[in-house]
């Protein structure tokens, strides 16, 4: 048997206690610096079985549930480290290059990173309709300058963000989160948020999401795969688990990296894949599923409602 617990026994440890799952978690957690301050998401008491008002619930008593400094990642400085960058505006219709840089407490731009998930850098790009969901790798030269190839973006107002953790310096193992706006130049069109489902389809493949996350919580959620009726078995690993989940927060497009709870054990994975939701706050959320199949990257799209 491996180190980790086939799911249906992950199930029975949801059921025995919150504790086993939050160490699960945290040890799936894909950081690569464990002595990340303040992911102690064990020391919370257990809501899973708070349906109703929770008036003695403190939400500020969960240091680092933010994922150590990623915060909502609505801020393009956080800590000393700041995401700057010359591009405010990016031409529609053609594929744009998003380039900038990370710059440290000491004002200079920061050239090494962790490898977290495969990735010294991930960026995610959305516009403020929370359409047009981007993530990719952006490359980095020696001089810490970061270019983001991204495909063609609508008129309209878009956030960059990207996730990173510094490998030296006063930030070294902390998750950052840092974003800016860009302007794509042009008569922009809103496309009204997708109802709030449990269920949705892409590429042929039918993703259902089980669980009601509640706003400042950790928050167990399943999501399973299947294809024309039948569960999907054959998940490759993409950035070191079976699915990658972003989610953004309506209005204000407030950044969540849900964590993958279910570890990466082999070729083929599904179709059930256990996550920890941490969404800061109640409202819309738009989920970004990101899963792999025959060498094929699909991204399937939800809206969850939180309270
Ligand atoms: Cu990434």
């Amino acid at each position: 048997m491996s180190a980790f617990a086939p799911s249906a026994l992950r199930r029975s440890l949801v059921a025995a206690g919150t504790a086993a799952v939050l160490a699960a978690a945290l040890a799936a957690c894909g950081s690569s610096d464990s002595s990340m301050p303040g992911m102690d998401h064990g020391t919370h008491p257990s809501t899973a079985s708070s349906t109703g008002s929770v008036p003695g619930t403190d939400h500020h008593s969960m240091p680092g549930m933010d994922h150590a400094g990623m915060g909502d990642g609505l801020t393009d400085t956080k800590d000393g480290y700041t995401l700057t960058s010359t591009a405010a505006e990016l031409r529609a219709g053609k594929d744009p290059a998003y380039t900038f840089r990370i710059t440290g407490p000491d004002g200079k731009p920061v050239t090494s990173f962790a490898v977290d998930q495969t990735k010294r850098m991930h960026f995610y790009a959305i516009r403020s309709d929370l359409t047009g969901f981007q993530h990719v790798h952006p490359t980095m030269t020696a001089d810490g300058t970061w270019t983001a190839d991204l495909t063609a973006l609508t008129p309209g107002t878009w956030r960059a963000y990207a996730s990173f953790t510094p490998e030296t310096g006063s930030g070294k193992g902390t998750g950052f989160v840092l974003s800016r706006t860009v302007t794509v130049p042009g008569t922009a069109k809103d496309t009204p948020l997708p109802a709030a489902a449990a269920t949705t389809e892409t590429d042929g493949y039918t993703v259902n999401v089980k669980g009601q996350p509640m706003s400042g919580m950790a928050h167990p959620l399943t999501v399973s795969i299947s294809k024309d009726g039948t569960p999907v078995t054959d998940l490759q690993p993409y950035l070191d688990t079976y699915a990658h989940l972003t989610a953004f927060h309506e209005g204000d497009e407030a950044f969540a990296h849900l964590h993958p709870e279910t570890k990466v054990t082999g070729a083929d994975g599904g179709p059930d894949l256990d996550f920890q939701a941490m969404l800061a706050k109640p409202g819309n959320w738009r989920l970004f599923l990101q899963f792999q199949t025959g060498g094929s990257l699909h991204t399937a799209a939800l809206t969850l409602n939180v309270g």
